[in-house]
């Protein structure tokens, strides 16, 4: 049986969460979208549950892709989704009023998957909004102790999602000695 990872995309609404899971699936994105009730966020729909995706490596594994919801009051979501996962994407919109705090929200958050596995960090809209930069956000994660790669990334582009997949890769292989990924 082929090996099958999962790997958890994360951000605020907005962030990409969606666009990065539909950038990259073989298969039709599982979605589930409701009507805004959020005002402060210009969007007709949102995800409320979950999104899906599958993407198969080079090697022949197989990961699944989850993208959990972005608001607050589905919180309790992420750490069931956080359970047996290989890694986390975070998903950053540069835009967004105070974009190092929303960084904030997801290290504490997944402070365990982020310690037990690794993370990477994408920072989106850097074209338009290319402050804060990078360094800063590098900066904000070892006050924490935490050290993963921060790179800027347009989540609606495959490569740049599949970077992230390769990334997030790369950091568990020297972790683990290739471990995580036998
Ligand atoms: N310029 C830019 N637009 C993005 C990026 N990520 C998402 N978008 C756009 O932002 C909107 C919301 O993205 P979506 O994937 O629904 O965000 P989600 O709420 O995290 O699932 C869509 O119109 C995307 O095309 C990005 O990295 N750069
Ligand atoms: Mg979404």
């Amino acid at each position: 049986m082929a090996i099958e990872h999962k790997i958890l995309f994360t951000g605020t609404m907005g962030a990409g969460k969606t666009s990065a899971i539909a950038a990259i699936s073989e298969v039709i994105p599982m979605r589930t979208e409701a009507r805004n009730t959020d005002l402060s966020v210009g969007k007709a729909t949102t995800t409320v549950g979950l999104d899906y995706g599958e993407v198969t490596l080079e090697n022949g594994e197989k990961l699944r892709l989850y993208g959990t919801p972005g608001q607050k009051r589905f919180e309790f979501m992420w750490s069931i989704l956080a359970r047996g996962a290989l890694g986390l994407i975070i998903l950053i919109d540069n835009s967004r009023p105070d974009p190092l705090a929303d960084l904030d929200i997801y290290l504490e958050n997944f402070a365990r998957l982020i310690a037990e596995t690794g993370c990477v960090v994408a920072v989106g809209r850097t074209e338009t909004h290319p402050a804060p930069g990078l360094d800063a956000f590098a900066q904000r994660m070892e006050a924490r102790g935490v050290i993963c790669p921060v790179v800027p990334a347009n989540a609606t582009r495959a490569e740049d999602v599949l970077q992230l997949i390769h990334l997030l890769l790369l950091q568990l292989e020297s972790r683990t000695g290739h471990e995580a990924l036998r």
